[in-house]
């Protein structure tokens, strides 16, 4: 019997800033329950899935911003949700903006077991976008790096009902580092939820472009590590600013198996194989027999883009029409 897993995204459209927690978490509950109806096991919600994506406004203070943090989970207004999760039999994992007991900000998720228990916690680690407003600050920003701290909590692996899951959060998806480090992990499945504008202040890409960099990143992240990637967008327009939908479900070998059709609330289902990674990670991807960590030395050493490294034995000449000499251990040089 191949092991299975019946996972949903579901996707989240627009939360305006004027919705309350009690609003959002009907709507979260009517997504849970759809899932539910489908027998998924598994339903991944959004990034700061109980407030409109609020990193878009400029707010100097941040004391005046706790209204968009969660100091609990669950709270009052949240518990609805997990008592239903529970009720249903179903986990599922869940992005908020976190503020601790001793003030830290931090763009958190967590995922949930199907009893209803918090199997595990990730702290956004990847903030994109800028810590103070770019061009008029009344316009959309995206000021993560204002609002949170960076992760302290690594990038883990995590068992939810027998299935090894690995998490991150939107920004995160584009880093290829993300998946290995979860893959090297034994992860199975790797969600996320992700609020993703059209672009950023200052820098506005093709639309057609964020949704193919949004999916090469998922289908690569999946095939490069052999795993199931589970993407669920907050989508659609919230206070004029509209973010793209297309979450997805990708298989290890990097094929969209089931996408959004719109940017509205949705759920996107599939019963993923978890067998099928085997193959994969048995050939081509069997890591232990083929990768060379002592060759990638510069991905730990360096943050930015450098100088090349001298390569040995090549010994760098001024361009004589003949190129490089390049000593070689088996002949003399000419
Ligand atoms: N959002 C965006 C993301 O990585 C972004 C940031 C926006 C990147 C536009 C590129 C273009 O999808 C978050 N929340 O990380």
């Amino acid at each position: 019997m191949r092991r299975q897993l019946s996972v949903a995204a579901a996707q989240v459209g627009g939360i305006q800033p004027g919705e309350t927690r009690e609003e959002v978490v009907r709507r979260l509950i009517l997504l849970l329950e759809e899932a539910a109806a489908r027998s998924t096991r598994l339903v991944v919600f959004p990034e700061l899935t109980l407030t409109t994506f609020f990193p878009r406004y400029w707010a100097q203070d941040l004391a005046s911003t706790d209204r968009w943090f969660e100091t609990e989970m669950p709270g009052p207004s949240v518990q609805p949700l997990f008592d239903r999760a529970r009720e249903l039999g179903v986990g599922f994992y869940l992005g908020y903006a976190e503020l601790t007991g001793d003030g830290h900000r931090y763009n958190t998720s967590i995922l949930v077991d199907s009893t209803g228990r918090i199997v595990g916690r990730y702290r956004k680690i990847h903030l994109p976008g800028h810590a103070r407003p770019v061009g008029d600050e009344q316009a959309p920003q995206h000021l993560e790096k204002h609002y949170f701290e960076v992760g302290d909590l690594g990038l883990g692996v995590f068992d939810v009902d027998g299935v090894r899951i690995g998490m991150c959060l939107c920004n995160d998806r584009r880093w290829a580092e993300v998946y290995r480090v979860l893959a090297l992990q034994g992860a199975e499945v790797v969600v996320l939820g992700y609020n993703s504008p059209l672009g950023l202040p200052g820098w506005q890409p093709e639309p057609h472009h964020m949704m193919s960099a949004h999916l090469l990143s998922l289908q690569a992240g999946a095939y490069q590590n052999s795993l199931w990637v589970v993407a669920a967008a907050k989508a659609g327009v919230e206070d004029g600013a509209e973010m793209i939908g297309g979450s997805a479900l990708v298989s290890p070998a990097g094929e969209v198996v089931a996408r959004a059709t719109g940017t509205g609330d949705e759920v996107v289902q599939t019963v993923a194989d978890l067998d099928l990674a085997a193959a994969y990670r048995a050939e081509i991807f069997d890591f232990e027999a083929h990768r060379r960590p002592d060759q990638y030395r510069l991905i730990t050493e360096r943050t930015g883009r450098g100088a090349p490294v001298p390569v040995p034995g090549q010994v760098p000449e001024p361009l004589t029409g003949h190129g490089p000499r390049i000593a070689t251990t088996t002949q003399e040089t000419r």
